[in-house]
């Protein structure tokens, strides 16, 4: 017996600034509370508090939902953020994205990819040949939704993470958005760090290699965070727009192998 199934999103801002959002794929019976945590995030957030903040929720039948497989996770332990922004460099260069793209997306990210050097609400498209941003609009960027861990992969996923002290919902929302992102094959990989001044962790990923944490990609108090999805060259943006907001996806619980300690061999 399927179920109907419930988008939910949040968003959260203070003016024209990006403070917060979330989005998931949920049953009728975990709305409610999902989306009361939600709230309470966007009211208690480290990027401080919010002036506005919007809950959608939207239904469509289990029949259209797509079931999917977590990318490997794996963790390179790094001394400081400048050391991992290199590893990151690296490891987005040995997927055969040009160097000059890879050095001039960084920047662009780490400077506030926003018009006015603000936080951007989702993604940045970029080509990773010829560098440009293919984002229709550079303050929204592209926002992943639509995508979740299934009931009985999310109790696998929490002990599974809870052994290596990672079970915390922003690991969890952040492995479910990359598995989502590397399923499409116009996109090589992805970049991100956080935008939360206390959080350092960030990714590298792709269907290639997996879901790389890196465990500094920024200083401590830095408030400028984001993502980025290098695509292939000349692709139209405009199908896989369409496919990261809309197509919903449930991840199943992880295969045995899913957790790689230490450094991965590529
Ligand atoms: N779609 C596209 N971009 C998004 C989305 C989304 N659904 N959600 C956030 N972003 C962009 C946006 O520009 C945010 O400013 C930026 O990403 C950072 O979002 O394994 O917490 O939610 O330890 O602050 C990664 C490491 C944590 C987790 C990432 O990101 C781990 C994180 P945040
Ligand atoms: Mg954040």
């Amino acid at each position: 017996m399927s179920k109907s199934l419930y988008s939910l999103r949040m968003h959260a801002n203070r003016g024209q600034e990006h403070v917060s959002g979330a989005e998931r794929l949920l049953e009728f019976e975990q709305l409610v509370e999902t989306a009361s945590a939600m709230l309470q995030r966007a009211l208690k957030h480290p990027r401080g508090a919010a002036e506005r903040i919007s809950l959608k929720v939207e239904s469509f039948g289990d029949a259209a939902v797509r079931r999917e497989a977590l990318l490997p996770l794996s963790t390179h332990a790094v001394d400081d953020w400048r050391q991992g922004r290199e590893l990151a460099a690296e490891l987005l260069v040995r997927h055969g994205i040009a160097r000059r793209v890879v050095t001039t997306a960084l920047a662009a990210l780490a400077a506030g990819a926003a018009p006015g050097g603000t936080v951007m609400r989702g993604a940045m498209l970029v080509d990773s040949a010829s560098g440009r941003r293919l984002e229709p609009d550079p303050a929204r960027g592209v926002r992943v939704s639509r995508m979740d861990l299934d009931l009985a992969a999310r109790h696998a996923v929490e002990s599974l993470l809870g052994g290596q002290g990672l079970n915390n919902p922003r690991v969890i929302e952040a492995w479910v958005l990359a598995s989502k992102v590397a399923l499409y094959p116009q996109v090589i990989a992805e970049l991100c760090w956080s935008d939360d001044p206390d959080y350092l962790t960030g990714y590298v990923a792709s269907a290639r290699h997996g879901y790389q944490r890196i465990t500094r990609l920024k200083a401590a108090g830095d408030r400028i965070g984001g993502r980025i999805f290098f695509v292939a060259a000349a692709t139209l943006p405009a199908e896989l727009i369409d496919a990261l907001q809309l197509e919903p996806i449930l991840f199943s619980a992880p295969r045995p192998n899913t957790l790689e300690q230490g450094l991965c061999a590529n």
